[in-house]
């Protein structure tokens, strides 16, 4: 298999607005992602996923854009910009930059020209109809907005503030591409893609829609010119730059990503699906929680290995709740579970990813009031709810759900807001209340921590080609708590048992297995023989038989 920097990567996705704050606005900014790039060194991680910090009017914290060669002046200048590139070029990482290619702000002067009239030379940068269609927004419950300049709908399948792009206007395609070669010349390595699964659009005509996650899968992902579409971006884009000798990564988000649908992919270096990210969504989305089919979710790491030629691996991310809360104990096996997920993600076949916070465990925040939730999916959610009864049944969902919860401030220490901003300083976001007892500065210190843990497995991970690449096979899939699956190569085969329950279990291995050593364990003891393995509750094992 050709070999490329980021295959045997493991990225660290930060959230700008979350992660520290130098300038005391209670916002974090790229000073603060400068002056942790130390921290980020010794976690051993191969690069950063930079969330976006181009010119916003922060609508949806930054994935509203509204001039894509500009600095949002909360986190920073363009030489400060600059200036952190080459920090982590210096520190032999790499960085790729988040960019929203579906949609811009409507604050962008590309929408206020299109908006302006219906033959505006941008008009058709955007999608316009006379009438809405039955599409629903993630964010609203209509993907529609009525411009009363020019008395016509636009369409934004999130934010009103985010209107999508027309990506069948070769326009806006070269537009885009000339954005992307913009940062590459900066000496950005590579693009977390937002939404490339959506922006080839269906015909809009209206038609009965399935439930929501299906109409994400069937409506508004893998559209009918998709495939042109990258691979055009792909041979614009990625092919220049390696005519310069320049490897240039391109991971995109996927959702609707799914069996079937992977061809239409196979161009860019891989594609984040989100089929286990998805899964406890019930038919109303993320706001109709279902319980976790394990089986399932075991089903879908086989489903996608097979699929995908080179699979991104993650738990988490800015959009959904915290990893060890939403997949783990948080409360009686905190540790060991954190430590479990850090184990699985470095385990499987692919690019792997950290999210800011979870190599230490940070948890979900104690829901107070409604005010604590800033994101505008939260808030349209509780705008939309009428009743009393509605309400209490968001707050249960928000309190395990939001996207929130992924994006308070990094706890850094036990100083007042944790470190992430000076005493006295309001954070955008409250801080979680264990901050502490949950901190890098705590962590650091404690041999028996998760983020020591996370240390010694990125290493793992990033240093042996056969957990990198090797064969991914699952064992006893029909198991309702374990998740038992063997890691292979000509030199070495690894045997990853996790116990992904608060139960003791005993596991009997499909077959007797000759255990040569055991690498790692988030139990300083383990009862491992051939043929049986009893665990204690969150127990994972890394083996080499
Ligand atoms: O998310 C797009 C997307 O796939 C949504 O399902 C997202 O995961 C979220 O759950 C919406 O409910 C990307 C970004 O990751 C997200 O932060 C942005 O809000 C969104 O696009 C619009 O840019």
């Amino acid at each position: 298999m050709d070999f490329r920097w980021w295959k045997n990567g493991v990225f660290y996705q930060v959230y700008p607005m979350s992660f520290k704050d130098t300038d005391n606005d209670g916002v974090g900014d790229l000073n603060g992602i400068i002056e942790k790039l130390d921290y980020l060194k010794a976690l051993g991680i191969t690069g950063v996923w930079l969330c976006p910090i181009y010119a916003s009017p922060l609508a949806d914290n930054g994935y509203d854009i509204s001039d894509y060669r500009a600095i949002q002046p909360r986190f920073g200048t363009m030489e400060i910009f600059e200036t952190m590139i080459k920090e982590i070029h210096k520190r032999d990482m790499y960085v790729i930059m988040d960019l929203v290619l579906n949609h811009t702000s409507d604050e962008h002067p590309w929408f206020i020209e299109s908006k302006s009239s219906k033959d505006n030379p941008k008009r058709d940068y955007y999608h316009w109809r006379d009438e809405p269609n039955n599409w629903k927004s993630f964010f609203e419950p209509t993907a529609w907005e009525l411009d009363p300049t020019t008395n016509q709908y636009y369409l934004h399948l999130f934010h009103t503030k985010q209107p999508d792009l027309k990506w069948e206007n070769p326009e806006v395609r070269r537009e885009m591409y000339e954005i992307m070669h913009y940062w590459l010349e900066k000496g950005v390595d590579g693009f977390r893609v937002d939404c490339m699964s959506m922006i080839s659009k269906q015909d809009f005509k209206t038609q009965p829609l399935p439930n929501f996650n299906d109409t994400i899968d069937t409506i508004y992902s893998n559209g009918p010119r998709l495939k042109e579409f990258i691979n055009e971006m792909v041979e614009n884009v990625v092919d220049k730059w390696k005519e310069k000798g320049r490897d240039v990564y391109i991971v995109g988000e996927g959702p609707g990503v799914k069996v079937g649908k992977f061809h239409i992919y196979e161009k860019v270096s891989s594609m984040f699906h989100f089929r286990h990210m998805f899964l406890d969504h019930g038919p109303g989305g993320r706001y109709d929680r279902q319980p976790l089919d394990f089986v399932k979710f075991k089903q879908i790491f086989v489903d996608m290995d097979k699929e995908m030629t080179w699979p991104s691996i993650f738990l988490s991310n800015h959009d959904f709740p915290r990893l060890v809360s939403r997949f783990g104990d948080d409360k009686k096996y905190r540790v060991q579970s954190a430590k479990l997920f850090g184990l699985l993600l470095m385990t499987m076949r692919g690019t792997s990813f950290v999210y800011q916070g979870d190599e230490i465990g940070m948890t979900n925040f104690e829901f107070k009031t409604f005010d604590d939730f800033k994101d505008p999916k939260a808030v349209r959610a509780l705008q939309e709810t009428k009743t009393g009864e509605e309400k209490d049944n968001l707050k249960s969902q928000l309190t395990t759900q939001a996207r929130d919860h992924a994006r308070t401030p990094i706890q850094w220490n036990s100083q007042p807001n944790a470190g992430f901003c000076k005493a006295g300083v309001t954070p955008w976001m409250k801080v979680v209340e264990n901050y502490k007892e949950i901190n890098v500065e705590k962590s650091e210190k404690d041999p028996g921590s998760v983020l020591n843990f996370y240390k010694r497995v990125i290493n793992l991970k990033t240093k042996n080609r056969t957990l990198t690449e090797g064969e991914f096979e699952v064992e006893n899939i029909e198991n309702k708590k374990i998740f038992s699956y063997f890691r292979s190569s000509n030199e070495q085969k690894f045997w990853i048992i996790l116990n992904v329950s608060s139960d003791e279990v005993v596991y009997k291995p499909a077959t007797s297995l000759s255990i040569k050593k055991i690498i790692i364990s988030n139990y300083s003891e383990n009862e491992v023989t051939s043929t049986e393995v009893k665990l204690k509750p969150w127990e994972a094992i890394l083996i080499e038989i």
